[in-house]
């Protein structure tokens, strides 16, 4: 069996001490682990952000991409090869604002990829400024006298964008995130992880004591993760109880699996054959 270690790059994280990434970074080392997924086979992909400098503590093959473009590239990695484990990672900005609009098409698509979104409510590397789902009347950089605008529900969005499996953890339960990242990761389709993963520096309301005295965890109510209706009925509760766990999981066909370019198997085991000039005339 792999050991965690085997995930260790040999870039030590530069995230500040404390940083909710951290705990996202070691229950992924351990999930891949668990699962005996070997480096080669695995492909992360990041935006830009704090969160999304994690391809490069991870030891897999991985690629930084731009702010918000993230999943984009990840869809495009698994048309290309299906074979490989991909997994998109970022930040609540990254993922939920300059990049909703690839996230949502995402949803939809479903390609085989999970998706791990370090939600900790603001934008961390560019100091502290409001995020997608900073809460209202929340005091930040960019909003001296309080957040105006309504927070985006990532768990709703991704159930009413078709999402196949929708989840969400804690970087404080570690355990428990391994074993999502887990499902996550051998679902067969578009599999949303969003992380509380708290920004110690920025972020002073979101804390780990914060999340402690609200989470309690969707196994423990025996929820029915293949029951829609429920699941969209637990997104609504923020309060004094915040659920963690799966929300939904359903299969259904992959994009790679519906594609008609794909029928005879991913596009980087297929035999190159150019093009005759001569058909690409009769077009002309
Ligand atoms: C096109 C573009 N716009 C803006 C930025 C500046 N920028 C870099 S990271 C970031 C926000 C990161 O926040 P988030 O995704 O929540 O990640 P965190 O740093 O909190 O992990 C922004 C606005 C950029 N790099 N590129
Ligand atoms: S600024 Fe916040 S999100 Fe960025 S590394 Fe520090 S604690 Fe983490």
């Amino acid at each position: 069996m792999a050991e965690t270690v085997t995930f260790k790059s040999d870039v030590k994280p530069d995230w500040c001490p404390g940083c909710g990434d951290y705990g996202v970074l070691s229950a992924l080392e351990k999930a891949c682990a668990d699962l005996h997924l070997d480096p080669k086979d695995i492909m992360v992909v990041s935006g830009i952000g704090c969160s999304s400098n994690l391809p490069g503590f991870f030891r897999s093959y991985g690629m930084h991409t731009l702010h918000g473009r993230g999943v984009a590239v990840a869809n495009g990695v698994k048309l290309g090869n299906h074979d490989l484990t991909v997994i998109a990672v970022g930040g609540d900005g990254d993922g939920y604002g300059i990049g909703v609009g690839h996230f949502i098409h995402s949803l939809r698509r479903n390609l085989d990829i999970t998706y791990i979104v370090m939600d900790n409510q603001i934008y961390g590397l560019t100091t502290g400024q409001t995020s997608p789902t900073t809460e209202m009347s929340v005091k930040t950089k960019s909003a001296p006298e309080g957040n105006i605008e309504q927070p985006v529900n990532p768990i709703a969005l991704a159930l009413a964008g078709g999402a196949s499996f929708v989840a969400r953890g804690f970087s404080g339960e570690p355990a428990q995130l391994a074993e999502l990242y887990k499902k996550a990761i051998t679902h067969k389709g578009f599999a949303l992880v969003d992380v509380f993963s708290p920004c110690v520096t920025f972020n002073k309301i979101n804390t780990y004591p914060w999340f402690k005295e609200r989470v309690y965890k969707l196994e423990d109510e025996k929820h029915d993760v293949t029951n829609f209706e429920t699941a969209m009925k637990k997104v609504q509760e923020w309060g004094p109880r915040i659920p963690l766990g799966v929300f939904y999981a359903k299969e259904r066909p992959t994009y790679e699996t519906m594609e008609p370019a794909l029928r005879n198997g991913p596009l980087a085991k297929q035999p190159f054959k150019p093009l005759d000039p001569a058909i690409l005339l009769e077009f002309v």
